[in-house]
């Protein structure tokens, strides 16, 4: 196993229970760049468990929030949560510059300019050039895009400035292949069903690690 710069695997830690989470996290750290939070484990064990969830891997915490309101509210969302200790949040773009500019002004920021289920292509997939363009213009940290479309990702990657990350949900669970999202030109993978309600998880996060070495 090598360093934490050369992994890419994101961890979407969907449970409700605090002490499953904490251990999941604590089992598959080894070969994680990240551990993502989103609102069922927020919903279900409070703002607290990114602080404990930092202390217990040492990494990266991402607060999948998909902030997408007024400027004033993304705010008072994000300083929260930053403050409890995300590294970084992930914004919706569809609310326009301003809302997102609320949030980078407190730190790292994701936007997402597509999405990875089958309804994303209703209202998503048609404004992500525009998305893509407001992503340049802002130059957050990175942008989510589907890993259950690598021809996307490889869309989004000839679009997107330099130096943007993509992170892209949809591999396992979702039908989507790291291997072939990787190629595409994803940075990272995030990664959710196929480790947490796997029968042996640090197992499972080895074996996608695994498959994103040497892409
Ligand atoms: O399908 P999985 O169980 O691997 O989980 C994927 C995670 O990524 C989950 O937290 C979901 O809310 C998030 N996500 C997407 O699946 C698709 C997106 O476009 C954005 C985020």
């Amino acid at each position: 196993m090598s360093g934490s710069e050369d992994r890419r695997l994101i961890l979407a830690l969907d449970v409700y229970e605090r002490e499953r989470a904490l251990e999941i996290a604590e089992c598959t750290a080894d070969y994680l760049w990240a551990v993502k939070v989103n609102w069922p484990l927020i919903i279900g064990s409070g703002l607290e468990i990114i602080t404990e969830l930092k202390q217990v891997t040492g990494l990266p915490i991402i607060a999948d929030l998909k902030l997408a309101d007024i400027p004033n509210t993304n705010r008072l969302i994000a300083s929260k949560v930053f403050e409890a200790g995300a590294d970084y949040i992930i914004a919706h773009g569809f609310v326009g510059s301003d809302s997102v500019d609320a949030v980078m002004g407190l730190g790292k920021t994701i936007i997402v300019v597509e999405m990875s289920h089958p309804g994303a292509k209703e209202f998503i997939q048609p404004a992500t050039d525009k998305l893509i363009e407001l992503a340049n213009e802002l130059e957050p940290f990175g942008v989510i895009a589907p890993a259950t479309r690598p021809e996307r990702v490889s869309y989004i990657r000839s679009k997107l400035k330099p130096g943007i990350k993509i992170l892209t949900p949809g591999v396992g669970a979702q039908g989507g292949r790291a291997g072939d999202v990787l190629k595409a030109g994803a940075d990272y993978i995030i990664v959710g069903r196929s480790i947490y309600a796997s029968e042996n998880p640090r197992k499972s996060a080895r074996m996608l690690y695994a498959e994103t070495l040497g892409v």
